[in-house]
């Protein structure tokens, strides 16, 4: 089923004059009311007037996180206090956290992309979703709350954590749709194991997941453990939450909801747009919000659009699954390395589980490069021999991928910390050696 036929599958060219008129509407709006977007158009000569279609858009200034800091916490906002309803902020890893809010008509607009998510991945107004996701100031939790109940479906507000309780409910209520981050769902899938339950005796049908990076093998992973279709989904607290962007049954890329959210793909170093289906840093403009026009925002994501038509008759551009952000890549010895290639290299290596850390460190003047994996536990009480070719094995493979020698540290079963909501999967300590030093 597809949500809103009318805008999912509009005519390219009638989308395009639609987003051309709404992002008039959008900077008109920000240039009067938002005394941030005013000094920025200024400084650069640009009126409102300026923007006279969806063409246009390449002549706005970029907007950029610390551009929320500076402002925090309402500086963006459009509309006055009493208009915005609701809430939410993301964590940043440092300093004050990054504030966005919404307006009534915002609520009920994300709750709607939101839906058009589930829809894309199959769900219905019969479906159960059970929602794992954080509750609270992460956008996750209501996003994909205020989704289900949009489309109509039965939402089970579980929140992350209690794997044990998220399983008998999962089983009693005969939950078909479930929605966590990926590494979460593999969480799920081990306690389930534990515990002697066998998800081909559950309902679940489709899984969306989200909110962190993560690979094609391990979605091979999740859906064998979960027995179920895996659903990739992408957004951003900045941009709306979860329902900026969602896989379709097809799984070959994410349809982004053009109507909102205008995607372009920049080179990061340069701030020019890139040839199309090139890789690049994902640039979103929002459209449509009432609360926060937000202009050109640089969401760091790495990633590339798709022209191609779908066969599931959605017209909306489609990005490739984000492999990393321009933040997250390490220079390890002076190579480029993103966390997602070691996934990749880790998940295709039988015997491992896919729970990892990679550890970055540096000895005098070296970066060291640690990778700690798991063993499956049939493996684990191998013989000593076996164990030293499966390291050998991993080393080998990361250094034809990378051209890095790294130390592989196999792990015991279930050693590394399972997380409830985002993995932390990089531990990067040499900023502190540095300081050491
Ligand atoms: O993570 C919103 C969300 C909730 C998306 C639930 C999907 C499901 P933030 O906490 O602001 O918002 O984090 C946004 O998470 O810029 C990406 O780097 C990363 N991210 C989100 N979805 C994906 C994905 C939510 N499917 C940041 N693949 C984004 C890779 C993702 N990275």
């Amino acid at each position: 089923m597809i949500f809103e036929e009318k805008y999912e599958c509009m005519d390219r060219a009638a989308l395009r004059a639609l987003q051309g008129k709404r992002l008039c509407e959008t900077v008109e709006r920000a240039y009067h009311k938002v005394p941030f977007y005013k000094r920025k158009l200024d400084e650069i000569g640009l009126t409102p007037a300026d923007i006279r279609g969806i063409e246009d858009i390449v002549k706005l200034p970029f907007t950029v996180k610390d551009d929320f800091r500076r402002e925090y916490p309402f500086g963006l906002f459009s509309v006055p206090m009493k208009d915005i309803v609701r809430l939410h902020a993301s964590s940043g890893t440092t300093g004050k956290p990054t504030v966005v809010g919404y307006t009534k008509g915002d609520v009920t607009t994300w709750g709607r992309c939101a839906a058009r998510t589930l829809a894309c991945g199959g769900g219905t107004a019969d479906d159960i979703l059970q929602n794992a996701y954080g509750y609270g100031l992460f956008t996750g939790g209501l996003g994909l709350h205020y989704g289900g109940e949009t489309l109509g479906a039965t939402v089970i507000p579980m929140s992350g954590g209690n794997s044990k309780k998220q399983l008998m409910l999962m089983q009693d209520f005969g939950t078909t749709l479930l929605s966590c981050t990926p590494s979460y769902a593999l969480q799920l899938a081990e306690v389930a194991e534990e515990e002697g339950m066998d998800f081909k005796a559950f309902k679940l049908k489709a899984g969306f997941f989200g909110a962190e990076p993560w690979t094609e093998e391990m979605r091979i992973q999740i859906e064998q453990k979960l027995n179920l279709k895996a659903i990739d989904i992408y957004g951003l607290s900045e941009v709306t939450g979860p329902g900026v962007a969602s896989e379709c049954l097809e799984q070959t890329g994410l349809h982004v909801f053009e109507d909102h959210f205008y995607p372009e793909i920049i080179d990061p170093e340069t701030g020019q747009p890139v040839a199309p289906g090139q890789q690049g840093e994902l640039v979103f403009t929002c459209i449509s919000k009432q609360a926060m026009p937000l202009l050109r925002y640089r969401t760091r994501d790495i990633t590339s659009l798709i022209e191609e038509p779908c066969p599931c008759g959605r017209t909306s551009r489609k990005m490739r699954r984000v492999t990393g952000r321009t933040d997250d890549m390490l220079i390890i010895r002076g190579v480029n390395v993103f966390p997602s290639q070691i996934e990749s290299v880790l998940m295709s290596v039988e015997g491992t589980e896919p729970h990892y850390v990679i550890v970055v460190d540096r000895s005098g003047t070296m970066d060291d490069l640690e990778i700690r994996v798991e063993v499956c536990r049939e493996n684990f009480s191998d013989e000593v021999r076996k164990l030293e070719d499966l390291r050998q094995r991993i080393r080998h493979e990361i250094h034809s991928v990378l051209g890095l020698h790294a130390t592989i540290s196999l792990m015991e079963p279930k050693s590394i910390e399972r997380s409830l909501g985002k993995a932390v999967r990089v531990i990067d300590s040499r900023a502190t050696a540095n300081k050491k030093a």
